[in-house]
């Protein structure tokens, strides 16, 4: 008997897989796909079978080549018909889903979570909001009265120099715009629309031309606490400050108090927090100065309050260990993860 040509072989496995092809893909429904199938594919008359059967017609070294063709041509029938079964399925269809059995249950999507800071400024809005202080927000981009002048910052003031603020470059000669370089902002804004008594807290981002190290960074994060309430004294900053502290840090966090200087707070305080048998600065504070009272339209005889300003990069490295804020920002999804 002659043995059948290597290329005949060859020739009758692409004319199948192509009118496989055709055939699979008109079909128009299920009687006519399986119409198709058992033209192809049937165990017993399928055309691929007839094929088989010529195998054994070739030369022996033939075969391995022969083989290898008639078994890709057989997987990529296996995987027309899948297709169309899927597309008059309703199924998805068309190269990429291919193949894909979707009643399978599916490989398990990871789930992210909130940055470290966001949950940070969650937790704390939601301590404050226990103790009664509403989260409001203020504009990132201000004006010089809320920034500086309505908080007792002179134009002289070395707080107000450009080498210390990112002033915006737009036409307002004598307002330039900045991008606010604290959420002190947001107690004038408050207190300009509203009554007393007050209980806010604004947490948001803050901007200044400082050197990123371990504990600076040049866009970082306040929370602002103001409490505008008849009778209110240094006591009760403290002892919201504390309360704050533990709740958000643990019990056995130890805070200090610093005299300090602020010009729209009189008493001023700078607040530490002890970590790791040292004191880190976390914040200022203070009783509003009589001076800012006025520039809102409150009446200094009348009303007092106090306001603190933290670092929340600060407080969320303390809480979570993290020697380095800028960590916080690499963006690395290794750290992130942790959180
Ligand atoms: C202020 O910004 C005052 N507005 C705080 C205040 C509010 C005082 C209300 C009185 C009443 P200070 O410049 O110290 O204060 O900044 C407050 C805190 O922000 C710092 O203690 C520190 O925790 C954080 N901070 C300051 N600069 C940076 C920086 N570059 N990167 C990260 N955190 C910073």
């Amino acid at each position: 008997m002659t043995a059948v040509p290597l290329a005949t072989f060859l020739g009758e496995l692409e004319s199948l897989r192509s009118a496989a092809s055709a055939a699979l893909s008109a079909a128009a429904d299920a009687s006519a796909l399986e119409a198709a199938r058992i033209e192809f594919v049937g165990a017993r008359a399928g055309r691929l079978k007839a094929i088989q059967k010529l195998l054994g017609g070739l030369d022996v070294a033939d075969k391995p080549a022969a083989g290898k063709h008639f078994n890709d041509t057989k997987a990529a029938i296996a995987e027309l018909l899948a297709a169309a079964q899927g597309r008059l399925a309703g199924g998805p269809s068309g190269g990429v889903a291919q193949g894909i059995d979707v009643t399978l249950p599916g490989d398990r999507v990871p789930l992210g979570h909130f940055h470290p800071l966001t949950q940070t400024i969650r937790r704390v809005q939601e301590i404050m909001g226990r103790l009664g202080f509403e989260s409001v927000d203020g504009p990132e981009v201000e004006d010089q009265w809320h920034n500086f002048e309505a908080l007792a910052i002179p134009a002289a003031h070395p707080a107000r120099d450009p080498l210390d603020n990112f002033y915006l470059a737009v036409a307002r000669e004598a307002d330039p715009l900045l991008l606010r370089s604290q959420t002190s902002t947001v107690q004038i804004r408050v207190m300009e629309n509203r009554e007393p008594p007050l209980r806010i807290v604004s947490l948001g981002r803050v901007y200044r031309p400082d050197t990123a190290d371990a504990t600076h960074y040049p866009m970082f994060h306040q929370v602002e606490g103001l409490l505008i309430e008849p009778g209110t004294t240094m006591a009760h900053l403290k002892s919201v400050l504390r309360l704050f502290a533990s709740s958000f840090l643990g019990g056995d966090v130890h805070v200090r108090f610093r005299p300090s200087f602020f010009p729209f707070t009189e008493p001023s305080v700078e607040v530490d927090m002890e970590w790791g048998g040292r004191w880190i600065e976390m914040g200022g504070a203070g009783m509003v100065d009589p001076a800012v009272l006025e520039a809102v339209g409150y009446d200094p005889d009348q009303v007092s309050g106090f306001a603190f300003g933290l670092g929340v990069e600060r407080i969320a490295a303390r809480r979570y260990g993290v020697a380095d804020i800028r960590d916080f920002y690499r963006n690395d999804v290794r750290f992130l993860r942790q959180f």
